[in-house]
């Protein structure tokens, strides 16, 4: 297993719903600086190409720090670009052809939004879980959000499968969010919105991780 993985309390995203393409980079390098070891790229309802060329952008940056690059959907590019790990939805095919498109070295993580498929994710073997939308949020327009209060079943199903808690998450409720059981988090658009992204990813690491 991947330290880098397990070890992971704050899980980036670099979402081109909040970053120009201009600032990929720059915003790549600041939310490492800060010390985010698992990034992902989230391009949607981009061409094929675009993508490409953001993850070309991205993943060197992400080895110089030894950080996980993580491709959000497209497993064949991932594969092809030799990505760290490939992150999936409930609509995407079972998890035995997505590792016989990616290979067997690859981190395979997937979204869940119920204890079944908190369950279902165990079972076929994944290597990581999202668990949301905790809150409503407008990176996830129109999603229900599932509420706080199976984090903490989800967390005993997931076992040693780590579980990222994700949606709404911020400063502010992050609080609540641990206190409901989560050990890990992902956060999207509060993170890219901070004037210092580098600065908040310190200080939410310092909440994330128990002294
Ligand atoms: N996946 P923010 S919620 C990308 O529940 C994503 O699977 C979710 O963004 C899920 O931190 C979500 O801006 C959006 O709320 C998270």
């Amino acid at each position: 297993m991947d330290t880098r993985l397990t070890e992971a309390r704050l899980y980036g995203i670099v979402d081109r719903g909040y970053v120009q393409e201009a600032d990929v980079a720059a915003c790549t390098h600041e939310l490492l600086a800060g010390g985010v070891r698992i990034l992902q790229l989230r391009a949607k309802n981009l061409l094929q190409e675009d993508v490409t060329r953001l993850a070309h952008v991205m993943q060197p940056i992400c080895r110089e720090s030894n950080a996980i690059f993580v491709l959000n959907d497209y497993p064949e590019l991932a594969a092809s670009i030799g990505a760290d790990a490939v992150h999936v939805g409930q609509d995407a095919p079972a998890l035995a052809d997505i590792r016989r498109i990616v290979g067997p070295r690859m981190l395979i993580g997937r979204s869940t939004h119920s204890l079944d498929q908190v369950r279902r994710a165990r079972e076929e073997g994944v290597d990581y879980i999202g668990f949301g939308p905790l809150f409503p949020t407008a990176t996830k327009p129109g999603r229900p959000a599932i509420g706080l209060q199976d984090i903490a079943q989800a967390q005993q199903l997931a076992g040693d499968m780590p579980m990222f808690c994700i949606g709404g998450v911020n400063a502010d409720t992050l609080p609540q969010v641990l206190a409901a059981g989560a050990q890990r988090v992902v956060i999207v658009s509060w993170l890219l919105q901070q004037a210092n992204r580098t600065r908040a990813v310190q200080r939410l690491l310092h909440a994330l991780i128990p002294a």
